[in-house]
């Protein structure tokens, strides 16, 4: 498909809303999840009506500290494959739902334990740091976990001058960036998500609005990254936000579904899409799997959990608990 064919693609944002049904459709969320005790957590990329329905909208980790906190022993996790893992692994006794199985995500496909323990011979010795768009047993296989808010801060906090850096070569030549003084070997994954957004599509947006501050996530390709006035995680762009008072324009280069939040709480402020076509190349359609009737099946049919063989889950906790004892890098 041409670049501009996907252009033409009527954008996820704007296929008409049955707003009736949507209503029906949470309020039975709303009265299961509280007949059935379930917390109900929702990725910053998800829909926006499977947002508003959750007690909670987060990133991987915050999503998966909530969890923790919970009393409930039901999470229903809506967002993708690894991230309800990552939930199972830290809250191993309780039932962890995932109300679409086929969300997975290209990025943590790209590695396997196989293809890790290859890179490991490759590069013998090196403290392997695993980014958190990974499976359970990708993150068995490494000595430390990390997520796009702390990568810099995980690194910097090794002994070790050599590092192998799994799976995501945009987020790991960003960070190798900022720690010169580390010796770091990148994996080749990417989230085919962000890798498809190009410098060219940003300058044009800036071209059309130059009083527009660019925040981009650091899964984007490097010309995007040149771009950028702030570079961070889901999590972070709230705050990058409250770093530019005077400014009422801001270019967004992450998946679409963050700018539902980024609009509730500024609704003084603009938020563009960075893709130039109001999200429909910035569109992850694994994240979107998770409608409003797959979060209700989940809820009256129990269904799906999500279970980690308990070796692995063990090795996996490991590293990401040896991440989460490091700050966040800002
Ligand atoms: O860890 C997450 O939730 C992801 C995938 C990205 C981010 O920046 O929050």
């Amino acid at each position: 498909m041409s670049h501009g064919a996907l252009q033409r693609i009527a954008p996820p944002a704007y296929v008409p809303v049955d707003e009736e049904r949507d209503d029906f459709l949470c309020q039975e969320i709303r009265r299961l999840a509280a007949e059935r005790q379930a917390l109900i957590l929702a990725h910053n990329y998800q829909l926006p009506e499977v947002q508003d329905v959750a007690d909670f909208v987060g990133d991987s980790l915050g999503l998966a500290l909530e969890a923790q906190k919970d009393p409930r022993e039901i999470i229903v996790f809506c967002g993708v494959h690894f991230m309800a893992e990552s939930a199972k692994i830290l809250n191993p006794e309780k039932r962890v739902l995932l109300p679409s199985l086929a969300a997975g995500c290209s990025l943590s496909d790209s590695i396997t334990a196989d293809s890790l323990e290859d890179w490991k011979q490759r590069y013998p010795g090196r403290a392997v740091v695993t980014y958190v768009n990974s499976s359970a047993e990708v993150k068995a296989g490494s000595d430390i976990c990390c997520t796009s808010a702390n990568a810099v801060s995980v690194i910097r906090s090794l002994s070790e001058e050599k590092i192998l850096f799994t799976p995501d070569r945009n987020l790991g030549r960003w960070v190798a960036r900022q720690v010169p003084e580390k010796d770091i070997v990148i994996y080749d994954g990417c989230c085919p998500t962000h890798d498809v957004l190009r410098g060219a599509d940003v300058g044009a947006g800036k071209r059309q609005r130059p009083d527009a501050v660019v925040i981009a996530h650091p899964e984007c390709r490097e010309d995007v990254l040149a771009l950028a006035d702030e570079i961070c995680s889901t999590t972070g762009m709230h705050a990058a936000v409250e770093r530019h008072p005077e400014a009422k324009t801001f270019l967004i280069a992450t998946e679409w579904g963050l700018l539902h939040q980024l609009k509730k709480r500024f609704p003084d402020r603009e938020f563009i899409v960075a893709d130039g076509c109001i999200g429909c190349r910035l569109h992850c359609p694994y994240m979107k799997m998770n409608d409003l009737e797959a979060v209700l099946r989940c809820l009256r049919e129990d269904r799906f959990e999500i279970r980690v063989d308990p070796e692995v889950a063990s090795r996996a906790r490991v590293a990401l608990e040896r991440m989460m004892a490091v700050p966040r890098d800002r």
